[in-house]
C-alpha cells in the first residue's frame, strides 16, 4: 500500500508519557476524598449505589514494581471521529503490554454494535503499527448505537466471557461515557467481573469539567479549521470583494467557533450560548450582521469573514419553538404529511398549520431553508438541525435586510461548512501525546482494578513532563435531565460560559475585529519544527491556566 511521506514520518513519532506512567501501567494510586455528583446527588446516588461517591484518583510512578498478571481487555470507539482515537488504542495496548506481554486487546468493530454482536479483531503490535499517530477511527470503526439497556449489557458480558475479557474501554463523548457508567454500575451490582473505563472524546469540546480539561480531538480539529479560515482571510484581504460565511461543526456548544475566533480574529463570530442567554431573535441577529456589513462598506471594505456555529438555530428561542412545533405536527399528522407528494406541498402543509408566531418565522425564511426543515428528518421524524445550511440562511436574510434598508454597497458572498475536514486528521502533537497518555492511563486504571472511571490527564497547558494522570468517577459528572420524555442520569454537557475567560476575551475584542482587519493566519497544523509552532496549545486551554 502506498502511504504519504507525512504518514511515514508520523509512524515514527514517539509520544511522550507523563512522569507517573514512565515505569509502565502499574502505578501508585493516591485516593482523594469521596465525591458527589454535578447535580441531583440524591437521585444519582440511588441510581449508582456501587460507583457513586468513589474518590478522584491520582497516579504516581511506582518504584517498587510488582509482577502483574496478563489481562484481556476490549475496546470500542463510539460516535463521531476525533483526531487521536488510534493513539488512545496504541497507549492502551502499550500500557497493557507493560503489565504483561501476554495481555490481549480486542477491538470491537463498528462501535457499540460490535460489542453487542461480538464482532471483534485482536489488536496485536503488528496490526497496530500502521495506525500509530494517524487520524481516523478506521482501525476498528465507530458507531452511534446507544448501549443502554440490560439485554445489551448481558450480550456484551457473554462476548467478554468467551474472550476472557475482564475490562472494557469505551472511547466516546458525553452520551457514550454516560452509558459506560451505566454499564460499570450494572456489572458491579450484578457481580459480573468486568471493569468499565471511559475516555473523553469529541471535537466539539463539550465533554469537560473541573477534572477533565478538554476532550481529545478538539485541539487538532480547531487548528485545521483555523488554518482554513486563515487561508480564506488572506484571500479575502487580497481580493477584497467577498464576504465569506463559514459554518463550523459542533452539534450543540459553540466551543469550536469561539476557539477559531480567538485563533483567527474574524469580523463576525456568533456564539449560540450568548444568543440563547440574551433571547435574541433571528431578526436581531440579521440586523446585527447587516449593521457590520454596512459599517465596513462605509469604510470602503466590501469584504469580511463571519463564523457561524453549527448548532445556532436551536439556540434561537423562537426557532427552537418553531422546530418543536414542526416535530409535533409531523408526528401528529404523519399520514397527511407523508401523503403530500412533493417538497413544495409539504412546505405548504407545514406553513399553514404552524401557530401564528412560528408561522410568521417560517414564512420569513428563504425557500431553501423551509425545504431543508421539512426534508431532512432523522429516523424519529425530527428535524435534523445540523443539516440546515445556516450560513446560507444568514446570507440570504442579510441580503434582503440590506436591500430593504437601501444599502448601496456591495454584498457578494461565499459560503462554507467546515466539519468533516477536521475530524480524521493526523492528530496534532498535543492530541497525539494526550490520547496516548489517555489510553495508557486507562490501562493503569484497569491494572488498579477500578471501574466506572474516566481516564483523566491534567495540567495540559504545561509540557508533557508536567502532566498529571488519574481517574475521575463518572457519576461525579452527572445530573438528571429530561430526555425523550423521561428523567435520565447524564453527564452534564459543557456549553460556553459567558463569564469564561475565552468568551470575555472575545467580547472585549469583537467590535475592533468587526470594524478593522486584524486577521491572523495560523497556517496548517505543523508536526515538525519549533516547539512554539508545533506544540501550540488551544486558546481554551491557555485561558484555563
Ligand atoms: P461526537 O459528539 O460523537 O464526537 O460527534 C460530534 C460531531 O462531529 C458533531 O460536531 C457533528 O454535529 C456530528 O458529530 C456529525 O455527525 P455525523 O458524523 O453523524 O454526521
Amino acid at each position: 500500500m502506498t502511504i504519504s511521506e507525512l504518514q511515514k514520518a508520523r509512524l515514527n513519532y514517539q509520544p511522550q508519557l507523563a512522569p507517573a506512567l514512565q515505569n509502565g501501567a502499574s502505578v501508585k494510586i493516591i485516593e482523594g476524598k469521596p465525591t458527589t455528583s454535578a447535580g441531583d446527588s440524591a437521585k444519582i446516588k440511588t441510581l449508582f449505589p456501587k460507583t457513586y461517591g468513589s474518590p478522584i484518583l491520582e497516579m504516581e510512578i511506582e518504584t517498587d514494581e510488582q509482577p502483574q498478571n496478563a489481562i484481556n481487555v476490549g475496546v470500542i470507539l463510539s460516535g463521531g471521529q476525533a483526531p487521536g482515537g488510534h493513539n488512545v488504542i496504541a497507549g492502551l495496548f502499550d500500557g497493557l503490554q507493560s503489565l504483561d506481554v501476554n495481555s490481549k486487546l480486542f477491538g470491537f468493530l463498528g462501535g457499540p454494535d460490535g460489542l453487542i454482536e461480538g464482532d471483534f479483531v485482536e489488536i496485536t503490535e503488528e496490526f497496530l503499527v500502521p495506525y500509530r499517530n494517524t487520524g481516523g477511527f478506521d482501525i476498528i470503526g465507530s458507531g452511534r448505537t446507544k448501549l443502554e439497556d440490560e439485554n445489551q449489557f448481558h450480550k456484551v458480558a457473554e462476548h467478554c466471557e468467551k474472550l476472557n475479557i475482564s475490562a472494557l474501554v469505551i472511547i466516546g463523548g458525553d452520551d457514550s461515557n454516560t452509558n459506560a457508567s451505566l454499564l460499570a454500575e450494572f456489572y458491579a451490582q450484578n457481580g459480573i467481573p468486568i471493569q468499565v473505563i471511559g475516555v473523553p472524546k469529541t471535537i466539539d469540546g463539550d465533554l469537560k469539567n473541573e477534572q477533565i480539561e478538554i476532550s481529545f480531538g478538539f485541539d487538532t480539529a480547531c487548528k485545521v479549521y483555523s488554518g482554513l479560515i486563515g487561508n480564506i482571510m488572506r484571500d479575502v484581504f487580497s481580493a477584497k470583494k467577498y464576504w465569506h460565511f463559514i459554518r463550523l461543526m459542533g452539534r450543540s456548544a459553540s466551543h469550536i467557533t469561539l476557539e477559531c475566533a480567538l485563533q483567527t480574529q474574524p469580523n463576525i463570530a456568533i456564539i449560540s450560548e450568548e444568543v440563547a442567554e440574551k433571547r435574541k431573535t433571528l431578526g436581531q441577529i440579521i440586523e446585527e450582521i447587516a449593521e457590520i456589513v454596512k459599517n465596513r462598506a462605509q469604510n470602503g471594505e466590501n469584504f469580511g469573514v463571519a463564523l457561524i456555529p453549527e448548532g445556532l438555530v436551536e439556540f434561537i428561542p423562537e426557532f427552537k419553538m418553531m422546530i418543536a412545533e414542526m416535530n409535533d405536527l409531523i408526528a401528529d399528522e404523519a399520514q397527511e404529511f407523508n401523503n403530500r407528494e412533493n417538497l413544495d406541498e409539504k412546505t405548504e402543509f407545514i406553513a399553514q398549520r404552524l401557530k401564528t408566531d412560528s408561522q410568521k418565522l417560517y414564512k420569513s425564511l428563504p425557500n431553501l431553508i423551509q425545504k431543508q426543515l421539512v426534508n431532512d428528518r432523522d429516523p424519529h421524524g425530527n428535524v435534523q438541525v445540523s443539516l440546515i445550511e445556516t450560513e446560507k440562511l444568514l446570507i440570504e436574510m442579510v441580503n434582503t435586510k440590506l436591500k430593504s434598508n437601501g444599502f448601496s454597497g456591495k454584498f457578494k458572498t461565499q459560503s462554507h461548512f467546515f466539519g468533516y475536514e477536521g475530524r480524521s486528521v493526523f492528530p496534532s502533537n498535543f492530541d497525539a501525546n494526550y490520547t496516548y497518555n489517555l489510553g495508557f492511563t486507562a490501562s493503569a486504571l484497569i491494572c488498579a482494578k477500578q471501574t466506572g472511571y474516566m481516564a483523566a490527564v491534567r495540567n495540559l497547558a504545561k509540557p508533557v513532563l508536567e502532566w498529571q494522570v488519574g481517574g475521575v468517577p463518572i457519576p461525579m459528572m452527572m445530573n438528571i435531565e429530561r430526555r425523550h420524555g423521561s428523567e435520565k442520569p447524564v453527564i452534564a454537557k459543557a456549553l460556553t460560559e459567558l463569564d469564561s475567560v475565552p468568551f470575555v476575551k472575545f467580547v472585549k475584542n469583537r467590535e475592533k475585529w468587526a470594524n478593522g482587519n486584524y486577521y491572523i493566519y495560523p497556517g496548517p497544523v505543523q508536526y515538525f519544527g519549533p516547539t512554539e509552532v508545533c506544540d501550540r496549545i488551544s486558546e481554551m486551554l491557555k485561558c484555563c491556566h
